[in-house]
């Protein structure tokens, strides 16, 4: 048995667990190669996407082309790849900005998943190919103005009428609203709430960009206006019915955040330690500094603790024994951690720290959003302490 040297043990800096050891082979081309996507093609334009407030659009064909679109699904065109490949992909696409992966983690898992797991032969086979080839963007329409952490007080109807629905309401807060082809809208009918596929052109259904955004600003956030729209009745999911259906969709995204998470958690660091070893101040790098030591040993060993924490929530997933509670714990830790690493990276950095120049500040304002989409720190914090008590805090 060959042994290894204490010298060629020693943990890589941004790997102090050796967590690659725990990957396959497959998982880490996928990763090796997502990453690389976003070292060439995203790093260079983001910042001045950021800036203008713009979606890098012209990535979604590459996208596509890397199977990141529905990319843990099975058929109809999806790459069916397990779990962890899945949540790398996540992990990597935030590395590069949140805008990314939000826009990967609602194609993928909050309106291909719930078409592939509640919708009819015709609408897998109508919508999944071509969303899986990015010709089709989607969006999923839960909240409203008045119904963001409860999203079972929703106002927006569904009525019948003959053959068709028609849909009144607004949905808010909305990724990819403004772009996206085909809107996955929960509306209250008259057998409890319903998934409804509502066309982009649509007589009745109009979308408006939410702008003035500070976080998230390379991602397109749009409200839903539905005025007396008409749509047929084949566009309604049928195998799901009640709040069970979105709110399953959540768990497939929530899941893809709590990787995602790791990866802008990981820019922040990555950035912070370079910097501080270049940067000189009393004649002396600010690496050398105790107080910036402990700042950095803070953000390795979270890091390696959150990614712990994703790969268990990928392997429990792939095994088919994850629970939404677990989903929880992963999103809230990771999220909270990571916006606490890009806080204390961006201290080390100076005032250079709050420029676009380096990416801190970019992921700290993209991570108060993920702090609050897809169920807010606090809403997490309840679910598990209903889970572990017994007892329901929400009301
Ligand atoms: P509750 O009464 O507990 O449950 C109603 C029904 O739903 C079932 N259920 C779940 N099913 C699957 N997965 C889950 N995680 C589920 N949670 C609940 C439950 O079993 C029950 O089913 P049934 O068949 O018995 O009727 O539901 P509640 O109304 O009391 O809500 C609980 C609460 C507060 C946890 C939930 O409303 C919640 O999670 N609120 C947060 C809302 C949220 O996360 N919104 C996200 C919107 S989408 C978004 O943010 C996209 S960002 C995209 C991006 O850019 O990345
Ligand atoms: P509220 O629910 O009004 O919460 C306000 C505050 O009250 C929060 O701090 C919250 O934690 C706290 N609070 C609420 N209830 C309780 C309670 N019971 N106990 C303790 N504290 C409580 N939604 C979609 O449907 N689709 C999307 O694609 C989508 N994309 C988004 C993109 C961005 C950039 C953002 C910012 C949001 C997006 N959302 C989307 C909406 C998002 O899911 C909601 O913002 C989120 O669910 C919180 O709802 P809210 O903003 O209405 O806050």
């Amino acid at each position: 048995m060959a042994h290894t040297t204490l010298e060629q043990r020693l943990p890589l800096a941004n790997d102090l667990y050796n967590i690659d050891h725990l990957l396959s082979e497959e998982e880490r081309m996928v990763r090796d190669t997502v990453r690389k996507f976003v070292q060439d093609r995203v790093l260079p334009i983001i910042a001045g996407h950021f800036e203008e407030g713009t979606f890098p659009e012209g990535l979604i064909p590459e996208m596509a082309e890397l199977g990141l679109l529905g990319m843990h699904l099975e058929g109809y065109g999806c790459a069916g790849l397990n779990a962890v490949c899945y949540g790398l992909a996540c992990q990597e696409l935030e590395a590069g900005d949140s805008g990314l992966r939000s826009f990967a983690s609602v194609q993928g898992s909050l309106v291909m998943f719930p078409i592939l797991a509640y919708g009819s032969e015709e609408q897998k086979q109508h919508w999944l190919p071509r969303m899986a080839q990015g010709r089709a963007i989607g969006c999923f329409g839960l909240t409203e103005p008045d119904s963001g952490s409860d999203p079972a007080s929703m106002l927006t109807t569904a009525r019948r009428d003959g053959s068709s629905y028609i849909l009144n309401g607004t949905k808010m807060w909305i990724t990819n609203g403004g772009v996206a082809d085909v809107a996955l809208v929960w509306a209250r009918a008259e057998d409890g709430v319903r998934g409804f596929l509502v066309e982009r052109g649509t007589p009745g259904f109009t979308t408006s960009n939410i702008h003035h955004k500070l976080s998230l600003r390379a991602s397109i956030t749009s409200e839903l206006h539905f005025e007396d729209c008409r749509i047929p009745s084949t566009n309604m999911l049928p195998e799901v019915r009640g709040m069970r259906g979105p709110l399953s969709c959540l768990n497939e995204a929530r899941y893809g955040i709590a990787w995602g998470a790791t990866g802008a958690a990981r820019a922040c660091y990555e950035a912070a330690l370079d910097y501080a070893k270049s940067r000189v101040q009393f004649k002396r790098p600010i690496a050398s500094f105790q107080l910036v030591q402990q700042k950095l040993v803070n953000m390795a060993t979270e890091l390696v603790k959150a990614q712990l924490l994703a790969l268990q929530l990928g392997k429990l997933k792939d095994e088919g024994l994850l629970h939404p509670v677990q989903v929880s714990v992963a999103k809230r830790n990771n999220v909270r951690e990571a916006l606490a690493t890009a806080r204390e990276a961006r201290t080390i950095l100076g005032a250079n720290g709050i420029t676009l120049e380096y990416p801190i500040s970019r992921h700290m304002n993209n991570l108060e959003s993920v702090f609050t989409y897809e169920g807010t720190d606090d809403i997490h914090t309840l679910i598990i302490g209903q889970a572990i008590t017994g007892q329901n805090a929400f009301s």
